[in-house]
């Protein structure tokens, strides 16, 4: 029996790391989120899967939490001297894969096969599946207009205030690779519920399968005493009027879990989120080092394990 991690951008892709210390293979999938994915000078890139297999590969930058260690940057320098787009920064290594995926698209294999082909080559055993081979877009309609993911996260640094999210797709379908009779449980990883998480969701038959199955659904809390962890969930959450806690979190997934991971400092959400029907486990999950990763993963699974019991 399989764990299915669902997982998007660098906090997901923090547990995910765990999962790998002690799962194997044939025991955990990973279901990657694309509505960040965009096309740029001509390029397909699919930014959250290349978070997602350069952590898993131990090559991803340490720092920055995107793009590969060890990065040179000739190209984009090159680009920006010949009067090109230069805010989305492309390094030599990284645009090797965003070539090799676009040229592969452009021979009409799809997202998944690429996928495949590049963690195989940087040695990631483990399973790596886009949510769809379908586009899926994620949109912010914001104080400055609507802005494609991109745009806003990276060229308008998260700075326009948030009205609305939209996630486009003309009825994407669930990757029909990913067979849900092999799962015992689900783990939706500490992504950005609206950002990461909430593009996947969009997908009818997965949103259903969540909300009917009786196989362990547990979510971890992106946000920790009232902050998130990192990136722009907790200004989101605001904008959006909605209260930045991990019981906001839990709110926000009622429908579809049936476990929830709280950090230690959030104990007393406990008992209010415990009231949406919902076990609660409180832990520490401010992941700094590995073994941070590895202990909370653990957990995950011990939760997951433990519901699936009862
Ligand atoms: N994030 C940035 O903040 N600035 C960048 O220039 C940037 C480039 C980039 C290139 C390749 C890639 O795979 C990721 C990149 N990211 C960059 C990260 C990315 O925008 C976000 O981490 C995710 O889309 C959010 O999950």
């Amino acid at each position: 029996m399989t764990i299915l991690a669902i997982t998007g951008g660098i906090g997901g892709a923090k547990l995910a790391l765990g999962l790998t210390h002690f799962l194997t293979p044939n025991e955990l999938i990973f279901l990657a989120n694309t509505g960040d994915d965009f096309e740029h000078l001509g390029l397909y890139i699919s930014p959250d899967i290349d978070t997602l297999i350069y952590t898993l590969a131990g090559v991803v930058d340490p720092d920055r939490g995107w793009g590969r260690s060890e990065e040179t940057w000739h190209c984009l320098d090159t680009l920006a001297y010949l009067g090109e787009p230069s805010w989305f920064q492309l390094g030599d290594q990284d645009l090797a894969v965003h070539i090799a995926r676009t040229h592969a698209l452009k021979r009409g294999k799809n997202l998944s096969e690429i996928t495949d082909r590049i963690r195989i080559a940087l040695g990631v055993k483990y399973r790596i599946l886009p949510v769809s081979d379908d586009p899926i877009r994620t949109f912010l309609h914001t104080s400055i207009g609507r802005l494609s993911f991109q745009e806003y996260f990276v060229k308008k640094r998260c700075e326009p205030t948030v009205n609305q999210i939209e996630y486009e797709h003309s009825n994407a379908c669930l990757n029909p690779r990913l067979d849900l009779s092999e799962l015992e449980g689900v783990i939706i990883c500490p992504s950005n519920p609206y950002l990461s998480i909430g593009p996947m969701l969009a997908i009818d038959s997965l949103f259903e399968f969540l909300q009917s199955t009786r196989i362990p659904v547990v979510a971890v809390s992106p946000v920790v005493a009232g902050k998130a962890i990192k990136g722009p969930t907790a200004k989101i959450m605001q904008e959006l009027g909605v209260a930045v806690s991990a019981i906001a979190v839990a709110r926000h997934y009622k429908e579809l879990i049936n476990g929830f991971i709280v950090d230690e400092s959030d104990i007393d959400s406990v008992p209010e989120i415990e009231s949406m029907d919902i076990s609660v486990s409180a832990y520490p999950s401010v992941m700094t080092t590995l073994q941070d990763r590895i202990k909370l993963a653990r957990h995950s699974v011990n939760f997951v394990r433990s519901l699936s019991q009862q």
